[in-house]
């Protein structure tokens, strides 16, 4: 059960934030206003939430998984492969801080991000990607190890982060698009394959009692319902355009 959620409300230069979605701009107020039913979600999961202000200094700073992998008796905290990122992490340190007695750290030259990193029971994938270095996946993994947790490095090809096309819904059940659809190292899970139409929902979130979906999406609705979960659909349209998803929008804890 996850009982704590950090989030960072958008800031005024989200807008200028790294996309590569050709959505077009975003909307701040819209973006404020998805942030806000977010948050109202991660409440009805029953999940106290701590919102930051927002900073300007960081137009991407609202997507704060990507600063941190928090499990129940440690917290990483995690050197972002953008420099335009870099910093993000301070604040989401000293927060951590005061949840956590272990808190560990990715250094130069290694460099990861949250979105990287996905735990599948007591488990954990990490991929390499354009943000993610060799360096900095070794070091998760030798800390990851000293808790008692197993990993296992995975190259991407083409999503951004792993979570892009791989999500954990529970219950042994993989959310799984693109390049992870005949993936070796996944196919003895449970998996619900997200047609390349819909791929972006492919980064739903299970939490607690419910599983937060982006609206839309009516063939993975269906898919996901056929396992009997409950469903919060959550207008992500501001935060797609800024390649975030629901998963980046908090730490889970
Ligand atoms: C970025 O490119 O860093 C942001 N615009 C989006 C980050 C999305 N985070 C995530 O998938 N964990």
């Amino acid at each position: 059960m996850f009982k704590q959620a950090i989030v960072r409300k958008p800031c005024k230069n989200f807008q200028f934030g790294i996309s590569t979605s050709n959505l077009g701009k975003p909307d701040y107020r819209r973006a404020i206003l998805q942030h806000l039913k977010y948050v109202e979600a991660l409440t009805k999961c029953n999940l106290s939430v701590i919102e930051l202000n927002e900073d300007n200094r960081f137009p991407d700073s609202t997507f704060v998984e990507d600063t941190a992998i928090v499990d129940k008796e440690f917290a990483v905290i995690t050197n972002l492969g953008e420099k335009t990122r870099q910093g993000e992490e301070i604040e989401i340190r000293e927060k951590l801080e005061t949840f956590y007695r272990n808190i560990e750290s990715i250094r130069k030259p290694g460099t990861l991000e949250g979105g990287d990193v996905l735990k599948v029971e007591d488990h954990y994938y990490i991929g390499l990607s354009n943000r993610t270095n060799n360096e900095g996946a070794n070091q998760l993994t030798k800390i990851l190890k000293s808790y008692g947790y197993s990993s296992t490095i995975i190259p991407l090809k083409k999503v951004l982060h792993l979570k892009t096309g791989i999500s954990y819904l529970g219950d042994g059940i993989l959310l799984v698009s693109g390049e992870f659809k005949n993936h070796s190292e996944f196919r003895d899970y449970n998996l619900i394959e997200v047609q390349e139409s819909e791929a972006y929902a492919t980064n739903s979130l299970r939490i607690n009692e419910y599983v937060l979906k982006p609206q839309g999406y009516a063939n993975l609705t269906k898919q996901i319902l056929n396992y009997n979960f409950n469903i919060l659909e959550l207008d992500m349209s501001e935060f797609e355009k800024m390649d975030g998803g629901l998963s980046c929008l908090s730490l889970r804890f």
